[in-house]
């Protein structure tokens, strides 16, 4: 590849001449913007503790009352992209909430999509559009844009969760903003019921669900049930995974990130087939030895871990005698949108 002219190059009067009128010379630069094979990445390997990062949070329950705080969380960012932009990847955004026994996170609904997976405590819960989901160890509550959404908190010890929302995408296409609302009342009807079992979908009076986002709660009871059952089925399988999809439409449950749970056998090692998409990768049960490029994590209950796209993941099952659980959220939805998503195996 021919090396291309210099900014320094350029004589001074022609560069203060261009500056003045917002012009840019485009060949100083094109090599950096269209880099050779593989895209330039901000995102790092990068890890956070939940067992170092608690009591952080336990701190901030202390130091920021709900009415101070709204939803009171600390950020998980990827120094890659610089803490202040409050990025995991170039399109994931990942904090952990809390919320403490009798409070409540108010009513508001937004562009960006969110979704929460459910890290320790019980009694909590999050209405979405009126649906009241509860909230247990592991389960997947989906605030898709434009959805009505708060948090409150029945219980009697402290509830976390791991919010994952495509915020930094929506806020770099300028279409990020909120609505504050009142507190919703609580509708019957609730998704996770009427579509308990995948192959049916209810059909009343012959007529299927108009709803964009029929399932809001994935409750990890099923999840997990599921990867059992696909593992048992296929035991030659080697990556038992599954994807959280709208079961109306077998499409992604949302438009820009996608979320997945994979279970590694006893023992086993899983290679990830190198792909475009930066993937997060968090712990429900058991323990996992992640290799991300040359960086190495040990991710035990409810750490969590994030990869660059393009780059090799290995996942090793840390214990020889019980599975290991993960949840992933990726970027794959939004690449293939985009056109850009890539699988080199
Ligand atoms: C949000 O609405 C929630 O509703 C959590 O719990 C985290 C981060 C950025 C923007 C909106 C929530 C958020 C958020």
């Amino acid at each position: 590849m021919t090396e291309l002219g210099r900014l320094e190059d350029l004589p001074q009067d022609y560069r203060d001449d261009l500056t003045r009128q917002n012009l840019v010379p485009l060949w100083p630069s094109l090599r950096s913007v269209l880099p050779p094979k593989t895209p330039a990445r901000r995102t790092q390997p990068a890890f956070w503790s939940y067992q170092a990062l608690r009591p952080l949070l336990m701190r901030a329950g202390e130091l920021a009352p709900m009415e101070k705080a709204e939803r009171r969380v600390l950020v998980l960012a990827n120094p890659g992209h610089g803490l202040e932009k409050m990025q995991a990847s170039a399109a994931m955004y990942l904090g952990m909430q809390l919320l403490l026994p009798g409070e409540w996170a108010p009513s508001h609904r937004h562009t960006p999509n969110a979704v929460r997976l459910v890290v320790e405590g019980e009694g909590a819960y999050t209405t979405v559009n009126g649906e009241k989901c509860p909230m247990a160890r592991g389960d997947l509550i989906l605030t898709p844009t434009g959805l009505w959404h708060e948090h409150g908190h029945d219980g009697d010890a402290p509830v976390v969760w791991l919010d994952v929302l495509d915020l930094p995408l929506v806020y770099y296409t300028e279409t990020s903003y909120a609505i504050e609302g009142q507190r919703q009342s609580v509708v019957p009807g609730r998704g996770d019921e009427g579509y308990r079992r995948g192959g049916v979908v209810p059909a009343p009076a012959f007529e299927r669900a108009a709803r964009a986002y029929p399932v809001v709660r994935y409750p990890w009871a099923d999840t997990r049930a599921a990867l059992l059952a696909l593992a048992a089925d296929r035991p030659e399988l080697q990556a038992v995974q599954v994807g959280y999809v709208n079961p109306e439409t077998g499409a992604d449950a949302q438009n820009i990130l996608g979320f997945y749970a994979l279970m590694l056998r006893p023992g086993q090692t899983l290679r990830l087939p190198v792909r475009s998409p930066a993937v997060v990768f968090h712990q429900i049960e058991g323990a996992t030895g992640v290799s991300v490029g040359e960086s190495a994590f040990a991710l035990n209950e409810a750490d969590t871990c994030c990869a660059p796209g393009y780059t090799e993941v290995v996942l090793r099952n840390a214990a020889a005698d019980a599975p290991s659980f993960l949840f992933l959220a990726d970027e794959s939805p939004l690449h293939r949108k985009l056109g850009v998503y890539e699988n080199r195996g």
